[in-house]
């Protein structure tokens, strides 16, 4: 069954990658994700595992999965696509998809142990997973599981391929700094001691670059690098100055991997400004989760700016009604809507036009991300700029 599935992808009289439109692209990658959960599966039930075990496995691969945007996993095979000037093996096309997926897959362990310890209600507009009555803390291991998931498929698709090692090594150095950047966005923000002292919107960037830039933006291309032949850097790549990211004077690096990080870097971190900001702004139809920040006491990009702003009435505030956690049953899910404390935060937020605030940041954003990429040398690096500007454009305005 899955050796079939996968002649099919694979087979040559499928079309060329390059002449399908974006939804044709689109249904191809998740087209193989059923490719990679069977694999999972019949490995599982390899294993000597009972039938309730393989149906548990499968619940939990397809509705942790699958939902979501695909932005990262898709643009494993974009930017091989792209990198190689469209010359893609139907092999190759499936390695990268392999890949995109096994991305989607850390996403997918990230966002379920994210949601416990958010203690979130929704997510993809459905209950989060931790949530489902049988579920519960039988989460945490399922959320190992896909993780494991990662390094096994590697393994089936990768091992003897000359760059095994480098992906496994990309994998595992994006998965440890993301949980350092985890672990800094929940100690800013313990439940039982508000002090908004601690936020600034220096913290922000360090908090927001380690938990999502690296695993989101900057492991995706540099996959896709791999893949396309470009040498892995010798030398470990290092981190753009932080507290440097929203000026141009951070010096274009010449090193291929050293330039996507120069960039990825900073579109990563736009895009956790934008989660913050749909966090607060977004409605729960728009984003399919329920923003927790306000009463999660979190470092936000939302309160960061508002308390740079605020009048000492406004902080004050601030200071009273932030990280409180509404009365049992007021979750924002229901009619009841959001608590008191919350409502009060929004009204500052509002009165201090935090809304108008995160659209000329925006701008800034886009204008000064524009201007890095125009600086590429195609010739030089083997990069190609669209690479980047289609990534930025996949992102740019998003409203979920
Ligand atoms: C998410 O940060 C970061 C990771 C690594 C999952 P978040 O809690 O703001 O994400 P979300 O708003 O999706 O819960
Ligand atoms: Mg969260
Ligand atoms: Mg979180
Ligand atoms: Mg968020």
């Amino acid at each position: 069954m899955v050796a079939r599935q996968l002649q099919a992808t694979m087979s040559a009289d499928a079309p060329k990658a390059t002449a399908l439109s974006k939804a044709e692209k689109k249904q191809r990658f998740e087209d193989a994700f059923n490719v990679i959960r069977d694999d999972l599966l019949e490995h599982f039930s390899g294993q000597g595992m009972p039938e309730e075990g393989v149906e548990w496995y499968k619940r939990n691969l397809e509705y942790n999965v699958p939902g979501g945007k695909l932005n990262r996993g898709l643009s494993v095979v974009d930017s091989l696509e792209i990198l190689q000037n469209g010359e893609i093996s139907e092999e190759e096309w499936f390695k990268a998809a392999v890949l995109g997926w096994c991305v989607e897959l850390l996403q997918a362990y990230f966002l379920v142990v994210d949601d416990i310890m958010d203690q979130s209600h929704t997510r993809r507009s459905q209950p989060c997973y931790f949530r489902l009555p049988s579920v519960g803390n039988i989460a945490i291991n399922d959320a190992i599981m896909l993780e494991g998931a990662i390094f096994h498929l590697i393994k089936k698709y990768f091992r003897g391929d000359p760059i095994y090692v480098d992906v496994l090594e990309f994998f595992l150095d994006t998965t440890y700094q993301t949980e350092m950047g985890q672990m800094i966005d929940l100690i800013t923000a313990p439940e039982d001691h508000v002090d908004l002292s601690k936020f600034s919107l220096e913290k922000h960037s360090l908090i927001v670059v380690y938990k999502t830039a690296f695993y989101s933006f900057y492991l995706p291309i540099a996959l896709a690098m791999l893949m396309a032949g470009i040498p892995p850097p010798s030398e470990p790549v290092a981190v753009p100055n932080l507290r440097n990211l929203q000026s141009t004077s951070n010096k274009m690096p010449t090193e291929p991997y050293e330039i996507a990080m120069h960039i990825l870097v900073p579109l990563g971190e736009y895009f956790q400004v934008q989660d913050d900001y749909l966090d607060a702004f977004g409605t729960p139809e728009q984003i399919g989760k329920v923003g927790t920040d306000i009463v999660d006491n979190k470092c936000s990009w939302c309160i960061c700016t508002a308390l740079a702003l605020a009048s000492p009435a406004q902080r004050q505030i601030l200071e009273e009604n932030y990280g409180v956690r509404p009365p049992a049953g007021v979750d924002g899910t229901g009619p009841e809507g959001l608590g008191e404390a919350e409502r009060k935060v929004k009204e500052v937020y509002r009165e201090l036009q935090i809304a108008e605030k995160y659209k000329e940041y925006e701008r800034n954003y886009h204008q000064r991300i524009t201007t890095v990429v125009d600086q590429i040398d195609e010739q030089k690096t083997g990069l190609k700029k669209e690479i980047f500007t289609g990534f930025l454009s996949k992102i740019f305005g998003r409203t979920k």
